[in-house]
């Protein structure tokens, strides 16, 4: 992976030249799991979560084949608005590249990319995981296998309640993926703060996971990725009920138009969107922008650890 040709948006160049504090993000999120027009006003209300917090945006994708770490205003918008915006996971970069294609990182590539420009700390709305009808559709992301062995810190609300959230905890117990819950013992259902799953254990503060950060690389234990599980309050979940009525509407829905592969994530999540007639947009964008606050709160808090007088 280290290998491949990334390009540096020059204000996160500059960042990680001083060991300032950089939040990568994701592109996928934008371009294929929030509807247009509210995509780029979110992905620009991301960034901006980030800079509060007082670190440095990286949102990562691919346009015109290049690899971005740090996308511009201009490049965020052509990912936002394209046409033709493929997305892209681990397999499909080089591809992409090879073609001088426009393209949005899912987790697993943006993972990969982050952590080959030497960026720790990673914000998202939730992981892909094990798919509900895995047993018979072997329907499994690629970020579990990417997390399996990328030295990254992943902000996020659990994995999306659309999947099989009990397979996919095992899975990452398999693969050796650290989950640590913030400020809970339960692991976060996405939509929904609990997903009604136990978490061995629990942060409560950015300088705790920074420390862990530390032990990791300390310990020569970092070969795989770091999960904070960061829970919506209670009061800002989607209606669990209402949750539990649009996904098996949105799952037989998905048997009915014959949808597969890739193509299921962003079906299901756009489903929920027009469903619940923009309930759960709202709830997703909450989640985001809460994870990349924490996100940036921990990349502040590693980086004053790794230098207290910056
Ligand atoms: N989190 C969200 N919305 C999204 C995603 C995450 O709130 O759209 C994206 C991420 O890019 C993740 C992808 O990697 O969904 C998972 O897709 P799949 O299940 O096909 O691996
Ligand atoms: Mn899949």
């Amino acid at each position: 992976m280290t290998n491949f040709h990334l390009r540096y948006g020059t204000e996160v160049a500059e960042a990680l030249r001083q060991h300032r504090p950089v939040v990568a993000l994701e592109s996928t999120i934008v371009s294929h799991g929030l509807p247009r027009p509210d995509n780029l006003t979110v992905a620009r209300q991301i960034e901006q979560a980030v800079r509060d917090a007082g670190a440095v945006p990286a949102t990562i994708g691919m346009v015109a084949g290049e690899l971005v770490v740090g996308l511009d205003d201009a490049e965020l918008t052509r990912l936002a608005t394209a046409d033709g915006v493929t997305k892209l996971s681990v397999r499909d970069l080089a591809v992409a590249a090879a073609t001088g294609a426009d393209g949005a990182t899912t987790v697993a590539a943006t993972s990969a990319l982050a952590a080959a420009a030497g960026i720790r700390v990673f914000a998202t709305g939730g992981l892909g995981g094990v798919h509900r009808e895995a047993a018979q559709t072997f329907d499994e992301s690629a970020d579990l296998v990417a997390l399996a062995s990328t030295p990254i810190a992943v902000v996020c609300a659990g994995v999306k309640s659309i999947l099989d959230v009990g397979a996919t905890l095992e899975r990452l117990e398999t693969l050796g993926v650290t989950v640590v819950g913030y400020r809970t013992r339960r692991f976060p259902g996405f939509f929904i703060t609990d997903s009604g799953f136990d978490l061995d254990w629990s942060a409560d503060s950015p300088e705790l996971i920074a420390d862990i950060l530390a032990a990791r690389e300390q310990h020569g234990v970092q070969h795989g990725g770091l999960v904070v599980a960061h829970p919506l309050p209670t009061d800002e979940q989607l209606d669990p009920q209402l949750h539990d009525r649009t996904l098996a509407e949105g799952l037989a829905r998905l048997e009915r138009d014959g949808i597969s592969g890739k193509a299921v994530t962003p079906y299901l999540l756009a489903h929920f969107h027009s469903a619940t007639q923009g309930a759960s947009l709202a709830v997703n964008v909450r989640i985001i922008l809460r994870n990349a606050d924490l996100a940036a709160r921990i990349a502040v808090a590693a980086a004053r650890r790794a230098d207290p007088a910056a």
